[in-house]
C-alpha cells in the first residue's frame, strides 16, 4: 500500500478565489480567513486572483472560468446563504453545489466548497468565525490538499507517460513500454 504525505508548504501554488457579495458581513470574514491561511502555509498575493460576484448563484460560472484558464492549481468559492433571507435558499444552495461540483469534473481543476448554508445568520457568523468554525480557513485547507494531490498525481501520469516513450525507443516504437528479445 503507498500512503501519500500531507504537504503542509504551498508555496508556488496558485489560487483563484471566488466570493459572493450578498452576506458580504459573512462572506468577508470568510475570504480574510481564506487569505490569512493561504498566506501562513507561504502563498504569496502575486498568486491569489480574487473575483468578487453578485451572489452564491453567479459562482460556478466564474469558478469553471477560472478554472478552465489552467492558471491556477485551485479555485475556491466562498458564499453565505441563509434561508431566512430567501424563499429561493433551496434552488440556490443546490445550484451552487452542483454548479461547483459540476466545474471541478468539466475542468479536472480540485474547486473547493466553501459556500455556507445555514438557517440563520448568527449560524452563519458562527461558521465564518476563525475563533470559531473557521470555515474560510478549512476552504484554504481543502484547496491546498487538494492542489496536492492533483499535481502529484499528474506529475506520476507524466512520469509514466516519459518512460513509456523512452520504452518505445528502447523497442523502435513498435511495443510501447514491452521489452522486445534481444537480436542475436
Ligand atoms: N445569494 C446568496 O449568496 N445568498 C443568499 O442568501 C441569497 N438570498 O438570500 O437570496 C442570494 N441571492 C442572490 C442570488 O445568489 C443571485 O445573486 C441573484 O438571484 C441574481 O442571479
Amino acid at each position: 500500500m503507498k500512503l501519500r504525505r500531507e504537504s503542509h508548504n504551498a508555496t508556488g501554488l496558485k489560487f483563484g478565489i471566488v466570493v459572493a457579495k450578498f452576506n458580504k458581513l459573512v462572506t468577508s470574514k470568510l475570504l480574510s480567513s481564506c487569505l490569512e491561511e493561504l498566506a501562513k502555509r507561504g502563498v504569496v498575493s502575486e498568486d491569489i486572483e480574487v473575483v468578487p460576484v453578485p451572489g452564491a448563484f453567479e459562482i460556478p460560472l466564474v469558478a469553471r472560468t477560472l478554472a478552465s484558464t489552467k492558471r491556477f492549481d485551485a479555485v475556491i468559492c466562498l458564499g453565505a446563504v441563509i434561508r431566512g433571507d430567501t424563499p429561493h435558499f433551496d434552488y440556490i444552495s443546490a445550484e451552487a453545489s452542483r454548479g461547483i461540483g459540476q466545474a471541478a469534473l468539466d475542468t479536472n481543476v480540485p474547486i473547493i466548497f466553501g459556500v455556507l448554508t445555514t438557517d440563520t445568520v448568527t449560524q452563519a457568523i458562527e461558521r465564518a468565525e476563525p475563533r470559531k468554525f473557521n470555515r474560510g480557513g478549512e476552504a484554504a485547507k481543502s484547496a491546498i490538499e487538494m492542489a496536492t494531490v492533483i499535481r502529484a498525481l499528474k506529475e506520476g501520469a507524466d512520469r509514466l507517460a516519459g518512460s513509456r516513450l523512452a520504452g518505445s525507443k528502447r523497442t523502435g516504437g513498435k511495443f510501447g513500454h514491452v521489452r522486445t528479445r534481444k537480436k542475436r
